[in-house]
């Protein structure tokens, strides 16, 4: 909104007119979120601690972690407000896009807050049934998709890297995988978040990342010499990824080891679903598996680990899942196995703007 209104004087002020690019927008987007986050943070842990919004840490993980235990959480009400404030700040409010992210945001940040609210409210790591929060994600990523589907400027083209001329046009089979890439982003950062700074590191990484894509599949003339789909008014999500940059690397200097802070359900399934909607808007939903390829690695740890648990009765292939566990219980440090994986997800990052020139 505030572009709109600054912009509105640029005819009088010829410098105003720096308000119409994005890229501009999307700075001023991350410091302003940067900012909302980093002065706030302070205000928001107090306020968690007298409503003691704690951490019920369980007694079956790494020993470690009951020192955790009364830490504030949900800081997820810290990064969404200030993603929103910025976006609406500094987006084009009449950009379609950026509403269904925000859209996104919010439904699955709704379903993360009712999970943390029953848990702080029973005082138990348990809060939605699995069922019940699986359901409630699905039937949010359907509304998603299906506004995406609808709306006349998106195409259901699944661009695959690497093959400039493989990018087959799904049709409806693009719903149930986008539904799939928004649910699965949104439990994988969802079960990543299980050290201090582990999620919101390698997500503000990811953001950084999808916000040249972006870019990028916004401008006609760069998408076509690089041979990446063109998705006009893409462009404007390079606003929302700034501001998520912002917010997470402002949420890191109080979520980082030690924690005073935990982002809880609010934040991870909101964000991890923001970055799978984000993902199928950029059309770089494959290259999604390579940018999140950490959060990747940790659910598949999972999957695995439950799978041969109930199919051996009872044996592990790590010593626990998520993985970051099994490093913690083979003795590294847990800020050791935290700046590791920030390694591993900035490779992974770096690899993936790789793939524009590797056609
Ligand atoms: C999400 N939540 C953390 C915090 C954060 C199927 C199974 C793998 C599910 C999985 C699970 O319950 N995942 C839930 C991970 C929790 O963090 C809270 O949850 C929010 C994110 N959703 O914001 O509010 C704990 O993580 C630690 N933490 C930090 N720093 C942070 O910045 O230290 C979180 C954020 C917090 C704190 O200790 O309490 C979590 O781990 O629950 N279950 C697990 O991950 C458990 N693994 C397991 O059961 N493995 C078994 C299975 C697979 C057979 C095995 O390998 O044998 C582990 N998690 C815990 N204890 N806490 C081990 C048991």
């Amino acid at each position: 909104m505030l572009y709109k209104l600054i912009y509105f004087f640029h005819a009088d002020i010829s410098l105003l007119n720096v308000f119409r690019y994005i890229t501009f927008r999307a700075v001023l987007a991350t410091i302003t979120a940067l900012v909302i986050s980093f002065f706030f943070g302070p205000w928001v842990i107090e306020k968690l601690k007298e409503m003691q919004v704690e951490q019920h840490v369980r007694d079956d993980g790494p020993p470690e972690h009951k020192v955790k235990e009364g830490t504030p959480t949900m800081g997820g009400c810290l990064i969404l407000p200030a993603i929103m404030i910025s976006t609406l700040a500094w987006g084009d409010p009449l950009n379609f896009y950026l509403w269904i992210v925000l859209l996104a945001m919010t439904a699955f940040g709704a379903i993360g807050f009712m999970d943390d609210y029953l848990k702080i409210r029973k005082k138990t790591s348990k809060g939605l049934s699995a069922g019940a929060k699986f359901s409630y994600q699905i039937l949010a990523a359907l509304a998603v998709t299906l506004l995406l589907y609808w709306y006349p400027g998106f195409n259901t083209e699944l661009n695959v890297p690497f093959f400039k001329a493989v990018s087959p046009n799904l049709g409806w089979g693009y719903v149930p995988l986008a539904v799939f890439i928004i649910v699965g982003a949104s439990n994988a950062v969802n079960l990543t978040d299980g050290l201090d700074g582990l999620a919101i590191g390698p997500v503000t990484i990811a953001f950084a990342t999808y916000l040249i894509f972006a870019y990028l599949a916004g401008h006609a003339s760069i998408a076509s010499y690089l041979q990446i789909p063109n998705m006009p008014g893409a462009g404007e999500i390079s606003v929302i990824c700034g501001a998520t940059v912002g917010a997470g690397l402002g949420f890191l200097w109080f979520n980082a080891y030690p924690a005073d802070i935990f982002m809880g359900d609010v934040g991870s399934l909101s964000l991890g679903a923001v970055l799978g909607t984000v993902a199928i808007i950029t059309k770089q939903e494959v290259v999604l598996a390579l940018v999140g390829g950490l959060f990747v690695f940790e659910a598949l740890s999972v999957i695995f680990q439950v799978s041969y648990f109930k199919l051996t009765g009872g044996q592990r292939i790590f010593r626990m899942a998520p993985i970051h566990h099994h490093f913690e219980l083979k003795g590294w440090p847990e800020p050791k196995v935290i700046v590791r994986f920030w390694i591993i997800a900035i490779l992974l990052a770096l690899l993936s703007l790789g793939t524009l020139k590797l056609r």
